[in-house]
């Protein structure tokens, strides 16, 4: 069988804290974000992690509109738009024309970053086979980044299937007659993609409250090569609803209080990382997922029954999953039983 031919990669080392982070930026002013936009944050730390030879693709949503309107960008590094369920395709097109010119001697041999990001609409939703397809090539270097600010935001502030359990979007909107109009459980896309894609060799999620962390997650995904997926969940004042002096703190407490766990899989090994590791080793406690909901105005509707019922979600994520956090397949327990 003939060996699959790749393409070497940068060779990014982790920054070791904040002092060694460089200055350079490659996005910076001129977007129209919203005050207090973690999904900006992340495209500024995303490709500060990568470096100048980088190229950044981004399908349709807040991330493509606010950062390119008006003939003006804050990109530095090229940029391309892509369709809203495009950005696999998009993102394992442009790393697979890389190497074709550079195999023909149009383009000098050099590792060229390719990013490819995407909404949780355009990756999770819409654009899910894509990524999935582009998982399955490891001939190709191209890191798929999904910033999840758990709504289609750009629209104005839709249910998607990453939006969590009973919140107030413009699609379901709580009234008199029926409270939570939204009641199914967010999908679990990282654990998915890992647990679906044995030739990856890099999947994690991140969030951009832990900067340094999040980067040398990306300078990792982009060196180790081959397709990879990195999900950041990221706060939105807009559509979550709440002061934008709060995103720093809600991206803490959502790893906190259990809900957005911090992991790596990297060549098939799982690793927890940050305080989700200190949570799994019990050297801290997970804060109650009280004190993440009441913070913002999606969750205002809700009951104590609801908080119970979320918190009750959560902690079954950590005490039932066989892995914790990460896969949902339910260890075997002698009396209790998965939910029907
Ligand atoms: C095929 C297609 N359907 C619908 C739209 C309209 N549209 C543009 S941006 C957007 C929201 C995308 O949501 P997400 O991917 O989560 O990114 P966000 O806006 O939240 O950053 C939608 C529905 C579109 N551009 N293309
Ligand atoms: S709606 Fe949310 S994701 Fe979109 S620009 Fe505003 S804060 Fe950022
Ligand atoms: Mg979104």
């Amino acid at each position: 069988m003939d060996a699959i031919e790749t393409l070497p990669t940068q060779q990014l080392d982790p920054f070791k804290g904040v002092k060694k982070v460089p200055l350079e930026e490659y996005f910076t002013s001129g977007h129209r974000t919203c005050q207090g936009c973690e999904s900006a944050l992340v495209m500024k730390l995303m490709v500060k992690a990568a470096g100048p030879r980088t190229i950044v693709l981004g399908s349709t949503g807040c991330m493509y509109v606010a950062n390119t309107t008006y003939y003006s960008t804050s990109w530095v590094v090229p940029w391309m738009h892509t369709q809203l369920g495009s950005s696999g395709s998009a993102g394992l097109g442009t790393a697979a024309a890389l190497k074709a010119l550079m195999r023909k001697g149009k383009m000098k041999e050099e590792p060229i970053n390719v990013i490819a990001f995407c909404g949780d609409g355009g990756g999770a939703d819409m654009g899910l086979s894509a990524i999935s397809a582009t998982l399955t090539h490891p001939q190709y270097n191209v890191l798929i980044l999904l910033y999840d600010n758990e709504s289609y935001a750009n629209t104005d502030i839709q249910l998607s299937g990453m939006t969590p359990y009973g919140a107030h979007t413009t699609f379901s909107p709580p009234g008199k007659a029926k409270r939570l109009m939204h009641t199914r459980w967010k999908k679990n896309m990282a654990g998915m993609l890992a647990a679906g894609h044995p030739e990856t060799k890099y999947v994690g999620t991140v969030c951009a409250s832990y900067a340094v962390d999040m980067m040398n997650r990306v300078r990792k995904a982009l060196t180790i090569g081959g397709p990879t997926f990195v999900h950041s969940l990221d706060p939105c004042p807009k559509g979550w609803d709440y002061d934008p002096m709060l995103s720093h703190e809600l991206g803490e407490l959502a790893v906190e209080t259990g809900i957005w766990p911090l992991y790596e899989v990297e060549n098939r090994v799982l690793k927890l990382y940050g305080r989700t590791k200190g949570i799994a080793e019990k050297r801290s406690k997970r804060k109650p997922v009280r004190d993440y909901l009441l913070r913002q105005g999606r969750f205002a509707h809700f009951t104590d029954d609801d908080i119970d019922y979320f918190q009750a979600k959560i902690d079954d994520m950590w005490e039932k999953w066989l892995i914790p956090g990460v896969i949902p397949f339910w260890k075997e327990l002698e009396k209790d039983q998965p939910p029907a």
